[in-house]
């Protein structure tokens, strides 16, 4: 009789233990979704939630030592009534952005979406008594624009995940962590089946600590609601099982000027870069080192050119507007991008490296080669194209242009060309 309840229980050891290392295999809607997600390459991060009200970024409570119990009340005073998801979306479209990716909860453990596994959210613990995140949802869905959530891991107020800092007082040493993972997995569970059309999850915070996050669960369980929702997760390593997208933060993939990108490895999964529209992620009121309309064209060529998306960050101010600096610039960018996106969206790159005068996206049998520094020879050189060139063209123009292709690359004569002021692109037709 032991003997069997021994072997019954190896077996369902084994079973487990099966069960937890069981490789991921994307379902045929999964890939189809990370071929749409790797089209769509400009999107519109946005971190927005109650530290905004105090207009120093989403880092707010830490840094400046707010006791948490004293932060809690800016729930009381959070009432956002210039707030509009169909500006948010109109912004987002305006500027050639394709999908939007929203803080649905942060650090903080405030979520901006009404749940009923937590009285902590927008919906019950503030004077708006409304849920933004439905809205944008049901907006984004309305305008064909992709949703995405960032959802933290980490969290600074639950007892269960017991945050140790000072500044929450009160907390257990120990917290309970199966009691937290069930809490996430709950209000995810929440976000997936009654919002429309969100199509990814983005984590972050799980640097915070090296615990056993129950990745396989939680990403498991995702899949099981919506096999085609996309995964990521910003622990700035390479990618982990369950994963459908890998993301880099404030560096372009391959770089690592921040230093947060030292491990993450350029995997195979379809890949996402995060940046600032100015130095903050949360609405922050002194902060005015707007990146220029250069900038940001310059940044999203340069992801395309790498076969990466471009999130692009703002923080809306507390009473849910969009700060106009934003909204000029952004313009600005949308006007360049309807005249040149097709060089830009549902492209790949990556298949001739970066040069010193620009990089290379291609569709079909089309490669853009986007000059965003003019070289002073009066040619660009585009090494190892394997393709025979029939044609050369400015792109928004027929004219051909002089070329050479020799078995080591193709030159192509740039003298006399009108040159774009953020980024002259050159058209070359293969066969
Ligand atoms: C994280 C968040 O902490 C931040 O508030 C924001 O949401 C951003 C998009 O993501 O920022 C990080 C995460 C990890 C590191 C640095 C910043 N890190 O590991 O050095």
């Amino acid at each position: 009789m032991i003997k069997k309840l021994l072997v019954i229980g190896m077996l369902l050891c084994t079973i487990k233990a099966n069960a937890q290392t069981a490789a991921y295999t994307p379902t045929a809607d999964n890939l189809a979704a990370r071929q749409n997600f790797e089209d769509l390459k400009f999107g519109l991060f946005i971190h927005w939630g109650i530290y905004s009200e105090l207009g120093a970024g989403e880092w707010v409570m830490n840094e400046k030592n707010i006791p948490y119990n004293s932060y809690k009340r800016l729930a009381d005073f959070f009432n956002p009534q210039g707030f509009s998801a169909h500006d948010w979306v109109q912004f987002a479209k305006k500027a050639g952005m394709k999908y939007i990716t929203v803080t649905a909860r942060h650090h903080d453990g405030f979520s901006m979406f009404g749940t009923k596994v937590s009285p902590y959210n927008i919906v019950d613990a503030t004077p708006y008594h409304k849920d933004p995140m439905m809205e944008l949802a049901q907006e984004c869905e309305k305008e064909g624009i992709e949703l995405h959530f960032y959802y933290s891991l980490l969290d600074w107020g639950r007892a269960d995940y017991a945050y140790g800092s000072p500044i929450v007082n009160g907390l257990p040493a120990k917290g309970d962590w199966d009691s937290y993972i069930g809490f996430m997995k709950a209000q995810l569970t929440e976000l997936i089946t009654k919002y429309p059309g969100v199509k990814g999850i983005w984590f972050d915070g799980g640097w915070e600590r090296d615990v056993n996050w129950h990745y396989d669960e939680i990403y498991g369980l995702i899949h099981k609601l919506n096999p085609a929702i996309l995964v990521g997760n910003n622990h700035h390593l390479a990618p982990k099982e369950g994963e459908d997208f890998q993301m880099f933060e404030k560096d372009l993939p391959g770089n690592n000027t921040t230093g947060f990108s030292g491990k993450s490895e350029i995997g195979k999964l379809p890949l996402e870069t995060c940046e600032t529209i100015n130095n903050s992620w949360g609405f922050n009121i002194t902060d005015r080192s707007f990146k220029s309309v250069s900038q940001i064209i310059h940044y999203l060529v340069n992801a395309a050119g790498r076969n990466a998306n471009f999130l692009l960050n703002i923080g809306p101010m507390p009473n849910g507007k969009i700060q106009p600096e934003f909204t000029d610039t952004m313009a600005v960018v949308g006007t360049w991008m309807q005249k040149n996106g097709a060089s830009i969206y549902g492209t790949r790159g990556n298949a001739i490296a970066p040069q010193s005068w620009g990089v290379v996206t291609y569709k079909n049998k089309t490669m853009y080669a986007h000059i965003t520094a003019m070289p002073q020879l009066p040619y660009i050189f585009i090494p190892k194209v394997k393709a025979k060139v029939l044609k050369v063209t400015l792109f928004t123009g027929s004219e051909n242009l002089k070329f050479k292709q020799q078995p080591e690359g193709v030159f192509v004569y740039t003298n006399g060309i009108k040159a774009d002021a953020y980024d002259t692109i050159i058209q070359l037709t293969t066969n």
